[in-house]
């Protein structure tokens, strides 16, 4: 886990998201564009709160395995993240208010939220906003989940990461199967599998669908190739991300025999409760589909 402060002015690139929200690259998250105010002005976020603890947690985990079935992105092979991280950000927020006063700010965020991140940790100082839009840590690479926490207990800021360590890099942006970057740092997310298989519903784009292989939630395509995480990423041995042996790969009739009940029972507490049992059929359909084509991501 690394940790960084940062002040709450206005982003500075906020015209980013604008242009982003414009260019409807948001597709169907409403709540991007209802929380654009607060995103460039993470002030109006928490009243009275003017800083950010901003902390980056390592959840890499290897897998070499050629598995059968859909493949699942790294950080949903435990238990849901906004659930495993509660804990440890709980233990961090009653921290933080012991050094404050009595009745001080101090409220903490991962994800959900309209808390700008990623550009909260670049001035904090964790690292630099990467071609394929990612945090990267120069310490561990990318894979690592960002929380916030928002409080006004007085408190020295970071210097913030302004080198940019991409350098003529441009893997990412080649090996993204959907051509889901228009350009270096922006990520048109109507074509990524990401959203396709968790934000989206509704069916699937034949075009878009025909390139996303084998990846049933998720994509890591553009973590795995950057080489910030070839050479620094380290296994996580958290507990709560091992939750069920992990998940890398599930099986093509994983969902078939469960109504809502058993899929809430077996997976309420891990990620693909977002998509849904319906959501989750109609990705291993696109998933089956395309390992009969030989189609791949
Ligand atoms: C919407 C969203 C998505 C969308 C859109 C992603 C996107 N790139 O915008 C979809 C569904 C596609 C998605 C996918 C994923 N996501 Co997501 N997502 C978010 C969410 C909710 C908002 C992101 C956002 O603001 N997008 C709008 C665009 C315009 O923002 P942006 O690209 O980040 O650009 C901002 C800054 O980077 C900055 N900026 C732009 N250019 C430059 C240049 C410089 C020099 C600087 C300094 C700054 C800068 O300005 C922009 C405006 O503020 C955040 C959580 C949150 N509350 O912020 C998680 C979040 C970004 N996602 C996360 C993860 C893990 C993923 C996936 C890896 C999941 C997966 N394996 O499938 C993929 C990665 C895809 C990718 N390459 O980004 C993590 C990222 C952690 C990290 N280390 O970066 C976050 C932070 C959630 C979390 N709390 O951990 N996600
Ligand atoms: S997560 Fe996958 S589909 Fe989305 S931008 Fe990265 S490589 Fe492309
Ligand atoms: S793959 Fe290369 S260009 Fe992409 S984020 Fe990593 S270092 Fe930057």
């Amino acid at each position: 886990m690394s940790v960084g402060i940062t002040d709450l002015a206005p982003v500075p690139h906020g015209d980013v998201l604008d242009r982003w929200l414009e260019a409807g690259y948001a597709g169907t998250m409403r709540y991007m564009h209802r929380q654009a105010r607060h995103r460039k002005e993470p002030s109006g976020i928490v009243s009275g709160a003017d800083r950010a603890i901003v902390v980056l947690y390592n959840y890499y985990r290897d897998d070499s395995s050629e598995g059968v079935g859909g493949r699942v992105a790294r950080y949903a092979w435990g238990v849901d993240y906004h659930i495993g991280l509660a804990p440890a950000l709980e233990e961090l927020s009653g921290f933080v208010s012991s050094l404050g006063d009595t009745g001080s700010v101090v409220r903490a965020y991962v994800d959900a939220g309209p808390v700008p991140e990623r550009e909260l940790a670049q001035r904090a100082g964790l690292g630099w906003i990467g071609k394929n839009t990612m945090l990267i840590d120069p310490q561990r690479g990318s894979f690592t989940f960002v929380a916030t926490i928002l409080t006004n207990v007085e408190l020295a800021l970071d210097v913030p990461f302004e080198a940019d360590r991409c350098g003529s890099c441009t893997r990412c942006l080649e090996a993204c199967p959907t051509g889901a970057f228009p350009a270096e740092r922006v990520l048109d997310a109507t074509r990524c599998i990401s959203y396709l298989t968790i934000e989206f519903r509704g069916t699937v784009p034949d075009d878009l669908a025909h390139r996303t292989g084998n990846w049933v939630f998720g994509c890591d395509i553009c973590q795995d190739v950057c080489p910030w995480n070839e050479k620094f990423a380290r296994p996580t041995a958290d507990q709560w991300l091992q939750f069920d042996g992990g998940r890398a790969w599930v099986a093509v009739d994983a969902f078939e025999q469960l109504d809502t009940t058993a899929f809430a029972e077996r997976y309420g507490r891990t990620a693909f409760a977002r998509p849904g049992l319906a959501g989750m059929r109609r990705n291993v359909a696109i998933a089956r589909g395309n390992r009969k084509d030989g189609a791949r991501g």
